[in-house]
């Protein structure tokens, strides 16, 4: 059984930790590389305290607290969720035998790589969006801002537990390479390419959250489904704070639609810029972007590796448990996105084990297509005509089948003269970024809200969105 969590200890966690003197000592040395890490990698806006969310339990009730913090003193801790003792291995070869309490031998450098991959990620956002606090357009997504940091924090230490604690000596060699690579380094980069991308404005901000961290939904969900049981533990839990995650982004650009629509109404033109507001043209740009670069998270459209992966039992699907199938999946197969012989964006079939990449970014588009539709709905309940969508797969890609070709955002394909004429016009340009970060001027007073940007409808945990969320020096 789960413990609740230990606040006395150095470390908040609830896998009894003190029992094990050799591994809290270990991660007790990398605590002080970690918090060093946060004060040069991490929000760079100086503040005294924030009203932050932390987890104290990994119950269906009461898992959180909130309260002021001085965010130097976030208490990060480890959180597993409670074990199912009963637990079986859902898929793959060893399907119907208990899930694993310790790391078989034969998987252990496949299973170290998919937590190095998941954890480097963490740090990452952090250091991506360490900017972004000096043009908060307002205390509440200032406030939203941090917990998402501090809860990426989290997940960092979520990855690093298991790797000291299961991983020996080249896991603790890896803990440490997560604090040593950074997002767009030259020399150390970010292992996954969107990781490296910059994070420099608000809507950037909203976008990578409701597309990048999506990914890290599906991610963690087919790592939930893990026969490597404190995995999947971990992951469940790392899923509940994760939602929050993508609250922000989903209401983030709800928000920018709503108030760019307001001023569309009361203007009456699309040319909001000039009023102040961000064009629903630039929004469909942003959107091109950041869901085309979430699209190559998700790895070949065929995959040796996660064939391997399902077969061994390392990663699952999404919804495993829920599939009707014989989930061994050696003589099924399945349609995936590809280039047709004659060069023509189009499908082909594969063996399902080795389209299973595609199988779960099938699962993301359409709930990517959620937000889309919300987002249309503001726009249709305006009486506008306009509407946004997602790309084509095949736009924009450097991952996967259509790294090797150009598309337009409607999925015709181009040569790559036509795209280097046209990319300005389905990405955001020199003039649009310039324009989104004009607008991006801090608003640092209570219940205040910049006028690119409608007020949320609600604020955190039933407070007023006035509440003081943030206190500044
Ligand atoms: N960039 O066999 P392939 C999150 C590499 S986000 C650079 O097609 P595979 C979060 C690949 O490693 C979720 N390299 O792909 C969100 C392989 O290299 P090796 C993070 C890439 O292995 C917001 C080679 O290309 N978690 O949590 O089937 C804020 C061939 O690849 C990329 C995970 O991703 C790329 N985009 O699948 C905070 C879960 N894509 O092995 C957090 C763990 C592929 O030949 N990771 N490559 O040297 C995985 O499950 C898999 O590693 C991937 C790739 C899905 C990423």
């Amino acid at each position: 059984m789960t413990t609740s969590a230990d606040y006395t200890e150095k470390i908040p966690n609830n896998v009894s930790l003190h029992e094990d003197r050799r591994l809290q000592r270990a991660l007790e040395s990398w605590q002080p590389n970690f918090l060093s890490w946060w004060e040069s990698m991490g929000p760079t806006l100086p503040t005294q305290e924030v009203y932050l969310r932390t987890a104290v339990n990994v119950g269906r009730e009461g898992w959180a607290h909130f309260g002021h913090v001085p965010m130097r003193d976030y208490r990060w801790g480890i959180f597993l969720a409670e074990r199912d003792r009963d637990r079986r291995i859902a898929f793959g070869a060893h399907k119907g035998e208990p899930a694993w309490q310790k790391v078989p031998g034969e998987y252990r450098a496949d299973l170290q790589r998919l937590i190095v991959i998941q954890g480097d990620t963490e740090p990452a956002s952090v250091e991506q969006q360490r900017n972004l606090g000096a043009t908060a357009p307002s205390l509440y997504d200032l406030r939203n801002l941090f917990q998402v940091n501090v809860e990426e924090g989290r997940h960092l230490w979520a990855m690093v537990y298991l790797l000291h604690a299961y991983f020996g000596r080249d896991g603790r060699e890896e803990a440490g390479e997560l604090l040593h690579r950074n997002s767009g380094s030259e020399d150390a980069p970010r292992i996954l390419g969107a990781f490296n991308e910059e994070t420099p404005d608000w809507l950037s901000f909203f976008m990578f959250t409701y597309f990048t961290d999506r990914d890290g939904k599906y991610q963690l969900g087919t790592l939930k489904e893990s026969a490597f049981d404190p995995l999947s533990r971990t992951c469940e839990f790392m899923l509940k704070e994760e939602a929050h995650h993508m609250f922000v982004g989903t209401t983030g650009i709800d928000r920018v639609v709503e108030r760019t629509v307001q001023l569309m109404a009361e203007h009456d033109t699309d040319e909001v810029a000039v009023h102040g507001g961000i064009p629903l043209e630039m929004i469909q740009k942003y959107m091109n972007f950041h869901y085309s670069v979430s699209l190559d998270l998700f790895g070949g459209e065929t995959s040796t590796n996660v064939a391997n992966y399902f077969t061994a039992g390392l990663k699952g699907r999404w919804s495993e448990e829920r599939r009707k199938d014989d989930h061994q999946l050696t003589s099924d197969g399945i349609w995936v996105d590809s280039v047709t012989e004659d060069g023509e964006i189009g499908q082909a079939e594969v063996a399902a084990l080795l389209g299973l990449n595609a199988d779960l970014r099938r699962e993301y588009i359409s709930d990517c297509q959620n937000g889309v539709n919300r987002w249309n709905r503001i726009l249709e309940e305006a009486g506008m005509p306009q509407r946004l969508k997602l790309p084509s797969v095949a736009f924009n890609r450097k991952v996967g089948a259509f790294s090797g070709i150009e598309a337009t955002p409607d999925g015709k394909r181009v040569s790559v003269e036509e795209w280097q004429r046209q990319q300005g016009d389905w990405l955001p340009n020199a003039v649009d970024k310039t324009h989104v970060r004009s607008l991006m001027q801090p608003v640092h007073q209570q219940g205040k809200i910049a006028a690119w940007i409608a007020p949320p409808r609600q604020g955190i945990n039933g407070k007023p969105f006035d509440y003081d969320y943030v206190h500044l020096p």
